[in-house]
């Protein structure tokens, strides 16, 4: 589905406003300084398009920007998405896998939309969504209690929620979407209510920490690969906050019980073995959010973007 599979885009999206916590934003800078991109071009051998920017979408804050819908910086998020969906699809149009460092989960608006279009454009074909979290991300403006938009992508780019006001997400369009049967969920452990029903209703696939416990991860990710199918173009929207805390505390809703250091690796490395990865999304690192620093979870990160674009142990 790449042009070449050595060319990567990369978009650095430092951005907290789906969400309240400030932090979320320095984590670009902090993934970068950690030497992820130079590891990416030495080790993995990547050729890569970055334009050297955390871009803070500064430009975009609106003079007022009051809840709509219960949404939370409703026009703010849009406008943000709006611009990373271009970013991304400029990259994507060109056959270049993206990597896209956030940022909190809101951005996935962005990032899928973007690839979703590309892909359509280029091979005209709908790709699958791997969405591994320890939540859904699946609320409506309507099911969310708290309003924040990082609670939401999934209800935005399934088109289970829309809406007609063009700077509140009405930019978004059938090309920019997917289908409920087209995003698979590996981790999950803490759903809203409102989401269980909409998981349900929709038959939506997903693999629970309780999946995983019973199948152990091996098994998991043949099921989730299987039902994908091979010959599908793979975007990955991986939110830290899907391993244990143990491993990532710094992020900003964790939920203990989650997967191990080694089971998120492994989720990247078998998506990587499929050779169908167009997209990789890491978000939810909060490099603010440890009174000991942040760099375990920041290592984490790193080490899940390597896996995921085929860095192997042997
Ligand atoms: B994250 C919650 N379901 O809607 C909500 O970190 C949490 O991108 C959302 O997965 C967590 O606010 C969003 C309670
Ligand atoms: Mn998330
Ligand atoms: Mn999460
Ligand atoms: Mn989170």
């Amino acid at each position: 589905f790449l042009a070449k599979s050595h060319d990567l885009g990369v978009v650095a999206v430092g951005f907290s406003g789906g969400q309240p916590k400030a932090g979320v934003d320095a984590a670009p800078m902090a993934l970068i300084e950690a030497g992820l991109i130079k590891q990416l071009e030495e080790d993995l051998d990547l050729n890569v398009s970055y334009d050297g920017q955390v871009h803070n979408y500064a430009e975009k804050i609106p003079a007022e920007d009051p809840p709509y819908r219960n949404m939370k910086q409703p026009r703010f998020v849009s406008a943000v998405t709006q611009e990373v969906s271009e970013q991304v699809y400029s990259h994507a149009k060109e056959g270049k896998l993206v990597l896209t460092l956030g940022g909190d989960h809101s951005i996935a608006i962005g990032t899928v939309s973007g690839t979703a279009r590309a892909i359509r454009e280029r091979l005209g074909r709908e790709m699958a969504v791997i969405w591994v979290d320890a939540h859904a991300d699946i609320n409506t403006p309507e099911t969310s209690d708290s309003g924040n938009i990082h609670g939401m992508p999934v209800a935005f780019l399934t088109g289970l929620a829309t809406e007609e006001r063009e700077d509140i997400f009405g930019w978004m369009k059938d090309h920019h979407r997917i289908s409920t049967k087209k995003i698979v969920y590996i981790g999950l452990r803490d759903i809203d209510r409102g989401e269980k029903k909409i998981l349900r209703d929709h038959g939506i696939k997903a693999f629970s920490m309780h999946d995983i416990d019973r199948h152990g991860i091996g098994k998991v990710m043949d099921m989730a690969l299987g039902w994908i199918g091979s010959d599908t173009p793979i975007h990955l929207s991986f939110d830290v906050d899907a391993l244990d805390p143990m491993w990532a505390p710094s992020t900003g809703t964790p939920v203990r019980g989650g997967l191990t250091l080694r089971e998120g690796d492994f989720i990247a490395e078998c998506v990587a073995e499929t050779g169908s990865l167009i997209a990789l999304d890491l978000v939810e690192v909060n490099p603010s959010l440890d009174e000991h620093g942040a760099s375990d979870t920041v290592r984490a990160g790193c080490s899940i973007v390597r896996c995921a674009l085929g860095d192997t142990l042997l």
